[in-house]
């Protein structure tokens, strides 16, 4: 049978969801180039970088999933809050992302290196194509929200990602967002 859920411009939150996962500051350790930066933030708390709702709507004929992420605004040392980043375990396996509120990028990149990135504001969509690995990043004051849609099938391979991170890191510098290279890699 058909499958709705209602989804609140104003808080980024629809419902029901099924499932809410928190990610907070002491998860996302290994992803923040400066080490001393998520250090002293630990030191005081374990804050939430992001959230995300979800809604696998298996029925009879379907197994599509939804996913809706909130990423609360801030930054660790100079680097804006950001997603783990994954690609699909499954090489066939593309997703859309649909950015509705806040201001960011969405960093993309290929196990060959090929690496691209997507300014977003409220009302970009993003098809990732398979095999590219992806990441949203919260350049603004407020909490970017973005919409997830995706094959429940497709797995999440994080490891790349905590090994090596992404060629370029977003980071505050002169009171702006900027990419620059991402000093793990250097
Ligand atoms: C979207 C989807 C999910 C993903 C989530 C957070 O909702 O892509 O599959 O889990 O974003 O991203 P990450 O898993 O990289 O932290
Ligand atoms: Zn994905």
């Amino acid at each position: 049978l058909p499958i709705s859920v209602q989804f609140d411009f104003a808080t980024g939150i629809f419902t029901p969801f099924i499932d809410v996962t928190e990610r907070r500051m002491s998860d996302l350790a290994p992803m923040f180039y400066d080490q001393d930066a998520v250090q002293s933030i630990l030191a005081s708390g374990n804050r939430t970088i992001y959230e995300i709702r979800y809604h696998p709507f298996i029925t009879s004929s379907s197994d599509m999933g939804l996913g809706v992420t909130r990423i609360f605004p801030g930054k660790v040392g100079d680097e804006y809050h950001m997603t783990k980043g994954h690609f699909h375990e499954r090489l066939d396996q593309p997703e859309i992302y649909f950015c509705v509120r806040g201001e960011g990028y969405l960093l993309l990149e290929t196990r060959d290196g090929d690496f691209r990135t997507e300014p977003w504001q409220p009302g970009t969509i993003t098809h990732i194509p398979p095999q590219w690995a992806h990441r949203v990043v919260n350049t603004g004051a407020d909490t970017l929200v973005f919409v997830a849609s995706y094959h429940i099938s497709a797995g999440h391979d994080y490891e790349p990602i905590l090994a090596r991170g992404f060629s370029q890191v977003v980071v505050e510098r002169g009171g702006v967002p900027q990419l620059v290279p991402n000093p793990r890699r250097t």
